[in-house]
């Protein structure tokens, strides 16, 4: 997606090789002529342009949640929240797309920090938005007028062109993690954004918001909202539901039932009721618990994922890197580099990745070693 990489200027070293005529004065000339006219032939380019398998620009990389948490909190101090700026929130910057705030080519991944008392103002966004939260409590994210409780564990939803605004009503600061397709809808200039108020105007702080009152019930929907919906109307999934969910997944293992992904690795996916496909149209989102000592298979797909480390440790393999992981932990895979997870104690990992814009494409491939 990022043109600027293959479409550098032409070379005579570049248009030398096999299937190349020879370099000559008429030849030059004719590149120059490309040049002039803003043409690329595709012989010089092809190599990079249509790789055998995908090469990201998109390198590994993991950042430790200990020196994002003390930059948030730093930015705390120095940096106050409101209209204009939008948001105490920052982003992971992958070291391969020239310094964009960008983890993968089309995901968004930002630590988001707001001070006791303190309010982020409402707008909206045609960006997918979600909030996963690793530590604290107190924070109410107010979509579309319905407060949400954010706590550890829990997976929330701001869906493309949702008014949205968060405020902290505990005299502690949280950070939390957000996720979002901005990079996606910036390389392809799709993204629209709306002011709403300065301040959320429903201050009340439920624990369940009208949404779960509505739609959380496992296998239930209601009948008064049929039909499929582009993004899952459940605001909030609950740590207490995805805990005991994988839970189960590795008690029916050690019964001798079919359960999990591969031996001591159980995972779930976060879905959308009326569709029972991803949560929101470019994001899927999915929990892993790998058992101490589980190693998976090396596993590739098409497409870019971020990783984060919600419980214990163990260390991470995504091609020719390897990184240990701890608590908090944040790491990000590129298109088609194979992954290996290995856990040293109970290893819990939350995940989010751009596979639905590949699947609804019919562009999707994963590969498993040995599988
Ligand atoms: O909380 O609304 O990290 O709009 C980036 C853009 C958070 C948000 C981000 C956003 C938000
Ligand atoms: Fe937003």
């Amino acid at each position: 997606m990022l043109m600027t990489s293959v479409a550098s200027p032409v070379s005579l070293t570049a248009t030398e090789g096999p299937g190349r005529p020879e370099p000559t004065a008429e030849l030059n000339e004719l590149y120059r002529g490309f040049e002039r006219e803003l043409l690329v032939p595709l012989w010089t380019e092809i190599g990079s342009l249509m790789p055998a398998t995908p090469a990201p620009a998109a390198q590994p990389h993991a950042w430790r949640w200990q020196r994002l948490l003390a930059l948030a909190e730093r930015s705390g101090s120095l940096v106050p929240v409101g209209r204009g700026g939008e948001r105490r929130a920052i982003a992971l910057a992958n070291p391969g797309l020239g310094g964009a705030p960008y983890a993968t080519p089309t995901l968004w991944a930002a630590i988001q920090y707001l001070n006791p008392r303190e309010d982020a103002p409402v707008h909206r966004h045609t960006q997918n938005a979600f909030r996963f939260v690793l530590e604290g409590e107190g924070v109410w994210t107010v979509v579309d007028g319905d407060p949400v409780a954010m706590r550890r564990g829990d997976f929330l939803l701001t869906p493309g062109w949702h008014f949205h605004g968060h405020h902290n009503q505990s005299d502690q600061p949280m950070a939390w993690l957000d996720g979002l397709d901005i990079p996606f809808a910036h390389q392809t200039d799709s993204g629209f954004f709306e002011f709403g108020p300065d301040q959320v105007e429903d201050r009340s702080s439920p624990s369940r918001s009208r949404a779960e009152r509505l739609w959380a019930h496992p296998g239930l929907r209601p009948v008064s909202h049929s039909g499929p919906q582009p993004s899952s109307p459940i605001a909030a999934y609950r740590w207490e539901h995805t805990d005991a969910a994988l839970d189960e997944q590795l008690a029916l293992e050690d019964e001798g039932h079919p359960a999990v992904v591969e031996p001591g690795h159980a995972a779930v996916r976060f879905t959308n009721p009326t569709t029972g496909g991803d949560v929101m149209p470019t994001l899927r989102a999915e929990m892993h618990r790998l058992r101490g000592g589980a190693t998976t298979r090396a596993r590739r797909e098409v497409g870019s994922a971020v990783w984060q480390v919600f419980d214990g440790d163990g260390s991470v393999h995504i091609g020719e890197h390897a990184y240990r992981l701890n608590r908090g932990d944040l790491f990000c895979v590129p298109s088609w580099a194979p992954l290996t997870l290995s856990a040293d104690a109970d290893l819990d990992l939350f995940r989010f990745s751009d596979s639905p814009i590949f699947e609804a494409l019919h562009a999707y491939r994963t590969h498993t070693e040995g599988a």
